[in-house]
Parts: C-alpha cells; sequence; structure tokens
C-alpha cells in the first residue's frame, strides 16, 4: 500500500513538472572552437541547433514574435552588420550595408521592423529598419550613447543612455521618455516582461556583473540572480513564467531557466563553451 502511494506520488510530481515545463524557443550566442555562433534551443532543453555553423563572427540574435525568424549581427561581410535568417528554410538576407556597425537588433512587437544601435566613430544611437520599405530612421539619437533597445507590449521601448556620462535604464511609452534608474555603475541590457509590467536589467552597482529586475515605473529595484559570477541579460518568456539567463558559475558561460520566484527550473546548455545572450519567443 505504501509502495503503491509513493509511486503514485512520484508520477503526480512528474506530471506536475512536465505541465510546467517551458515552451517556445531560445536563441543565443555560443562560441564554438574560437567563433561565435547563432545557435537555437527548445525552451525545454531539447533540439540544440548551430543556425550559422561559419568562419564569421554571428551573434546577438533576436527571434521574431512568431518565432520563425532571427535577427542577428555578423561580420561575414567585413564589417558587423544585420542579417535575417528563415531559421526552418536557412535562408539569409543582409539587410544593412555600411562602413559603420549595426548591432543589438530586436524586432519590433509587429514584426514589420528591426529595432538596433548604429555605432559610428561619433557614438551609439537607436534606429528602426522598416523591413517593407528597407529604410533606417534614428528613434533615440540624442547624443547620450543610446543603445540595446528592447520593445515590450503595448510599445513600451526600454534602452540605455548614458545619463550624464553613467548608463542608466530609459523607458519610453505614449506619456514620454522616463529615467527608471539613477545608480552610480553601469545598468544595461533592459528587457520587459510578457504582461510589461517590469523591466530586467543588468546592473554592477554591487561590484559585479548582476541580473535585477524592478517594475515598469522604476520601483521597487531588486535582485533577481546576484551570483560572484557575472549574470547577463534575462530574456523574458513569452508566457510571462520564466527568464532564461547566463551565468558562469561553472567556468564557462551556460543558459539557465529560472521561474519568475527565481527558482532554477533547468539548465539548457552544458558544455566547455561560452554560451549568452540568451532571447525566448513562441
Ligand atoms: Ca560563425
Ligand atoms: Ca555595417
Ligand atoms: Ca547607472
Ligand atoms: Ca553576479
Amino acid at each position: 500500500m505504501l509502495n503503491r502511494m509513493a509511486v503514485v506520488l512520484a508520477l503526480m510530481a512528474i506530471a506536475a513538472s512536465a505541465s510546467a515545463q517551458p515552451t517556445g524557443k531560445i536563441v543565443f550566442t555560443s562560441v564554438r572552437n574560437g567563433n561565435a555562433e547563432v545557435c537555437v534551443i527548445n525552451a525545454n532543453g531539447t533540439g540544440f541547433e548551430n543556425l550559422t555553423d561559419d568562419d564569421a563572427y554571428d551573434d546577438q540574435p533576436a527571434l521574431s514574435p512568431d518565432g520563425t525568424e532571427v535577427v542577428f549581427v555578423s561580420n561575414r561581410d567585413g564589417n558587423r552588420e544585420l542579417y535575417l535568417m528563415n531559421i526552418a528554410s536557412g535562408d539569409v538576407v543582409r539587410l544593412t550595408n555600411t562602413d559603420d556597425s549595426e548591432i543589438d537588433p530586436v524586432f519590433t512587437n509587429d514584426a514589420s521592423g528591426v529595432i538596433y544601435t548604429l555605432e559610428t566613430g561619433e557614438g551609439r544611437d537607436v534606429y528602426r529598419l522598416d523591413l517593407v520599405s528597407g529604410e533606417s530612421k534614428a528613434v533615440y539619437a540624442g547624443g547620450e550613447d543610446e543603445r540595446m533597445a528592447y520593445q515590450g507590449p503595448g510599445g513600451k521601448i526600454a534602452y540605455v543612455a548614458a545619463v550624464n556620462g553613467d548608463d542608466e535604464i530609459m523607458l519610453k511609452d505614449s506619456s514620454g521618455r522616463k529615467q527608471l534608474t539613477d545608480s552610480p555603475g553601469i545598468d544595461i541590457m533592459p528587457t520587459i516582461t510578457a504582461d510589461g509590467k517590469q523591466v530586467f536589467f543588468v546592473t554592477t552597482r554591487e561590484g559585479d556583473y548582476d541580473l535585477y529586475l524592478m517594475y515598469a515605473d522604476g520601483t521597487g529595484e531588486r535582485p533577481f540572480l546576484n551570483t560572484e559570477t557575472s549574470e547577463g541579460r534575462g530574456a523574458p518568456s513569452p508566457d510571462g513564467g520564466y527568464v532564461a539567463v547566463a551565468n558562469e558559475e561553472t567556468g564557462s558561460l551556460d543558459i539557465y531557466v529560472y521561474d519568475m520566484d527565481g527558482n532554477r527550473v533547468l539548465q539548457l546548455t552544458d558544455d566547455a563553451y561560452d554560451n549568452y545572450e540568451p532571447h525566448w519567443s513562441k
């Protein structure tokens, strides 16, 4: 009787954890054999694939909202440009062609455009590339080294600006531009949760790089993951239940999935390569 109950309880535990498995897919950068590649994996840890597998430097991938395409940075044609890949076919289109560096790409929510950072000899600014017309326009170009934009729901865009020379998290929505952080040191890599209510960001306010979370009005700043090694950008899941983040606790960068209470759910990568810059979509 006891044995049977133990079996039933064990089966119930398996069913509960199975139903709580993260869904969708995650793209990330993996430095394999000294060369950066764009890789994809299902959010439950299955289906790893190296999407680029070439001699160029391929990094900073971001998935389209429907998960069918990935935009990324590559120097395959000489300097850093943005590229768009259809994951199913593997077809790649070059989106930019300039002597400057295009970096930090993310799709807009309606997938009609890509928001990115243009880095020139004069500094960095945030641009929006219209995928229909092919034209790029400056979005945030105020001379404050604007960069690392991320679009959340409802038209909210979080980005980084060097306010008075110090990196802070900014948020732009229909009511205007707001400065969310005001701390000495680096505050970078903002991402917005699926409900639009919270913002993850990476900060050095405690010395090393940690992942913090705050409300979208800038209140409630708190550590989400702060080990003694470096934490990277948090990639919120589209269902709002999880976040993927890389850290170095094994000696190389690996990507882990946490629930929103900060409990580790699973380890997505486990190898000697550096795996980082996760981005999560359907
Ligand atoms: Ca490569
Ligand atoms: Ca370029
Ligand atoms: Ca700061
Ligand atoms: Ca840390």
